[in-house]
């Protein structure tokens, strides 16, 4: 840090009663090893400003001081600060907003559109929305930003005394206490120690100081018992330090990349991130130890993290108040009493900004999801391997990113998510190791798990569809090269043989919900004939149909973690908030599947046209002569496809469930075979949609 920016004392009777620090030798290690109880933490919070609607000026080169907005189809989902002075924000429609505004800039998100292989802007914003169905939201330009903005954030810090934490697309908590420790020894070397009698509970000497200057940043006003008047100690020496360190980076932030962003710093994460919103934009907010109560006071606690849900409304309930300050009475006992033990104690605490989560620098990338939700729904194996082929992209592009090319890191399994209706299906398969991951391959592997999702029969018509991979590990790089990826000799067999390796994904030490409750099924895709319907949740519907990253750092929003003790084969996800399978309405029982009956009782039964199946010999109802002959790709591809792992059984050609609505086709279709004409071809790069 450059200057001094403390004023020396002038002779106060005031300041020489207290001699004595309240903090100790003890406290000052702890600071140095960042320890969660240290009452000389230091915890800072980054938000940028309006995020995708800066991203978009910026890219654009548009005057940051002109209103503008990102829309996404008819949505508004960021308005710039100029926008907001209209009294606009996400809610306003966009017809309103441009009465409102009549100059905004209303800057459509980037899309994947059908036959494209990149994501890309369109001039014109209404044009997307009416090619809804066929376009995908990209939000890889604010993903790219979001990583040069982190990048550029850990470059201003040292490297061997950071902690980062990125918390979402647009924040990072940053744990400074390390750095503020080297910095505070330096700047006094009286506290270099040792401590007095080498007791570490000695109290520090008091800061040599009285006056700081805190240059433009918002200082909360203090509690009511304390006085600007009172000598600072410690703590607030602590706090200005990285105050200079936050205004540094956000200058870096804004000189180079031209963002400007909001920071909150406090002796905790829960404090340091209603600080970073208390003054926006491009402030910073700093809360005193001593200030924090009046702080706290002035809030809802349901603003405060962990409180913004149910729980939330639950204390709500109970106390009949949203208010911090009425809360703050409540004794102990009747906290614990109405909410249980843990949530009582923790409430009590939390409410007089007592909060020890670790800064957690999990910047690896555990999963990566693309998804597109589908209305209406798609009916059609091909109409699906073109979304495929997208998300396919999509995930390879930022594999790329993620250093898959140079064999840094990658990804494990690839899972296929369906859903239809209520029913989400998920199918897992490993990524062959020992071959450098390709956009084509990752392609054939997703064919082949939407295959095993036909072959189930019950596939069409499709709400949902969404891809991920996962399991993601470090690979090898330097002059190993890809050689090093090869698998041989018994490992291979290993492979071969093994089920999928158990992702621990819950990221330790992170603050993730547990993972979704799964059940194990039967492998190979004979034992999905006759099983019992599943029930179960797609993996959450952002709501907006772009892709989300899973308990990872890639500044994404929360996602729910798709991983978790997974088995190759069918997985379920059973979902909470459903009642149980039992308890859930099923398709009509269908005792002896069709083709298990002869042709003419079910020509009797349901008096519908067949053709005949040269491939199986069998006759089909018409109705089901399309997705028969997906069946069969799907066949073949899985045979193809499994072959190098465990031979599969010869698969019985599904039924379709009467219960299920079924679009009329017409005859003479070509039958689709890998990498065929007919269908979707290997390596095919342009998509066009029927
Ligand atoms: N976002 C979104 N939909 C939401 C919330 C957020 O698409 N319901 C996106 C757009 C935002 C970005 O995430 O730009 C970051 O979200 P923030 O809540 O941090 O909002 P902003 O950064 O836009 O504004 P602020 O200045 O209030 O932080
Ligand atoms: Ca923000």
């Amino acid at each position: 840090m450059s200057s001094q920016p403390f004023v020396s004392s002038p002779f106060s009777p005031h300041a020489r009663r207290k001699r004595r620090s309240k903090f100790t030798y003890k406290h000052l290690s702890t600071l140095a090893h960042s320890g969660t109880n240290c009452p000389l933490r230091v915890i800072a919070h980054i938000d940028l400003d309006a995020f995708y609607a800066q991203c978009e000026s910026v890219r654009l080169g548009i005057d940051p001081s002109k209103p503008l907005a990102v829309q996404q189809w008819q949505g508004l989902i960021a308005i710039n600060y100029p926008a907001r002075a209209y009294g606009l924000n996400r809610h306003v429609p966009i017809t309103e907003a441009k009465e409102k505004c009549p100059e905004i800039i209303c800057q459509h998100v980037a899309t994947w559109k059908e036959g494209d292989t990149k994501w890309s802007y369109s001039d014109d914003s209404d044009q997307a929305f009416k090619e809804i169905a066929i376009r995908k939201v990209s939000l890889d330009p604010y993903r790219i930003q979001s990583r040069k903005i982190l990048a550029l954030i850990k470059e201003c810090l040292p490297k061997d005394l950071q902690k980062a934490e990125k918390a979402s697309i647009d924040e990072v908590f940053l744990d400074l206490s390390a750095q503020v420790h080297s910095i505070l020894l330096e700047r006094y070397p009286e506290l270099q120690g040792p401590a007095p009698y080498d007791d570490p509970s000695e109290p520090l000497p008091r800061p040599p100081t009285t006056a700081l200057d805190w240059a433009a940043d918002a200082l909360v006003d203090l509690d009511s018992s304390h006085s600007e008047e009172d000598d600072p100690d410690w703590d607030d020496i602590v706090m200005l330090i990285a105050s200079e360190i936050v205004r540094d980076v956000r200058k870096a932030i804004f000189d180079e990349l031209h963002y400007t962003c909001s920071a909150g710093l406090s002796r905790n994460k829960m404090l340091a991130k209603l600080g970073s919103g208390h003054k926006k934009p491009n402030s910073q907010t700093v809360i005193r130890n001593r200030a924090v109560q009046h702080f706290l006071s002035s809030f809802k606690f349901t603003k405060i993290r962990n409180l913004g849900g149910k729980l939330g409304d639950e204390v709500v309930a109970a106390f009949n108040t949203d208010l911090v300050s009425d809360l703050l009475p409540v004794p102990l006992d009747k906290l614990k009493r109405q909410l249980g033990d843990d949530t009582g104690s923790w409430l009590h605490g939390v409410i007089r900004g007592e909060d020890q989560s670790e800064v957690n620098p999990r910047t690896a990338i555990k999963s990566m999801l693309s998804a597109k939700s589908f209305r209406p729904s798609i009916n059609s194996f091909e109409v699906a391997c073109k979304w495929l082929r997208i998300f396919v992209a999509d995930i390879f592009s930022r594999l790329v990113e993620e250093g898959v090319l140079e064999n840094k890191r990658r990804p494990k399994t690839i899972n296929l998510h369906h859903r239809q209706g209520a029913q989400t299906r998920s199918k897992q398969a490993p990524i062959p190791m020992g071959k450098t991951i390709t956009e084509d391959a990752l392609y054939e592997l997703a064919k082949n798990l939407l295959a095993q999702v036909i072959v189930d029969g019950r596939a069409w018509p499709c709400a949902n569809l969404s891809l991920s991979v996962g399991g993601f590990e470090d690979g090898v790089t330097g002059n190993k090269g890809i050689g090093s990826f090869l698998v041989r000799g018994d490992e291979a067999k290993a492979l071969r043989t093994s089920s999928l390796g158990r992702e621990d994904s819950t990221g330790e030490g992170t603050e993730m919900p547990p993972p979704t409750k799964k059940r194990k099924t039967d492998t190979g895709i004979t034992k999905f004939f006759g099983a019992p319907q599943n029930f179960g949740t797609a993996p959450e519907d952002v709501g907006r149909d772009a892709y989300v990253i899973s308990n990872d750092s890639d500044l994404e929003d929360d996602a729910p973690d798709l991983e978790g003790e997974v088995e190759e084969g069918e997985i379920e996800i059973q979902d909470p908030t459903l009642p149980p399978p039992s308890a859930q309405p099923r398709p009509a029982p269908n005792p002896v599947p069709d083709e298990h009956r002869p042709p003419d009782q079910v020509l009797r039964q349901r008096s519908i046209e067949l053709y005949h199946c040269e491939r199986c010999s069998k006759d089909i109802p018409v109705e089901d002569q399309m997705e028969h002959e997906d069946f069969h790709f799907a066949q073949s591809l899985q045979n193809e496809q499994s072959s190098d792992f465990h031979p599969q059984p010869k698969p019985v050609p599904p039924a379709k469930t009467p219960s299920q609505p079924t679009k009329p086709r017409g005859r003479g279709r070509p039958p689709m075979s890998v990498g065929g004409s007919g269908g979707v071809e290997k390596g095919q790069r342009k998509l066009a949609f029927g």
